[in-house]
């Protein structure tokens, strides 16, 4: 019974040493962690930019957060057959609206341009759902 136990011993010993030799490996995950969080938030809200571009397709606005500088514009275009609208819901600056209640159609666009800092919400009003989002900076 003891010599199973020592057995024992000497397993648990060997395994934490070799345990021990693959915790050098760390410094390789360490190193590219560090490195893609400075990358994602750039690629999903995008720079700021003077003009920025967003599709109405699929019944959502894509992309549906955009970042324009101050007294950039931002222009919509509809991209389906289904008719859409953009009409400010939330944020400083002047309201704006595209117009009647889904009467952007097919291929129709619509230009804004923005001169207050801040962040702006918009929705299309025929679709409760598809809203979208705008920081100007
Ligand atoms: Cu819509």
């Amino acid at each position: 019974m003891k010599k199973i136990l020592l057995l024992v011993f000497a397993c648990l010993a060997l395994g934490l040493m070799a345990t021990g030799c693959g915790g050098d490996d760390e410094p390789n995950s360490g190193g590219s962690s560090a490195d893609q969080p400075a990358e994602e938030p750039s690629a999903a809200a995008g720079p700021a930019e003077d003009a920025v571009e967003v599709s109405m397709e699929g019944i959502a606005f894509n992309p549906p957060k955009v970042t324009v500088k101050k007294g950039g514009t931002v222009t919509w275009t509809n991209d389906e057959s289904v008719g859409h609208d953009v009409t400010k819901t939330d944020g400083p600056g002047p309201d704006f609206s595209s117009g009647d209640p889904g009467a952007m159609g097919e291929g129709d666009t619509y230009e804004q341009t923005f001169d207050t800092a801040g962040e702006i919400a918009y929705v299309c009003t025929v679709h409760p759902s598809m809203t979208g989002a705008i920081t100007v900076k």
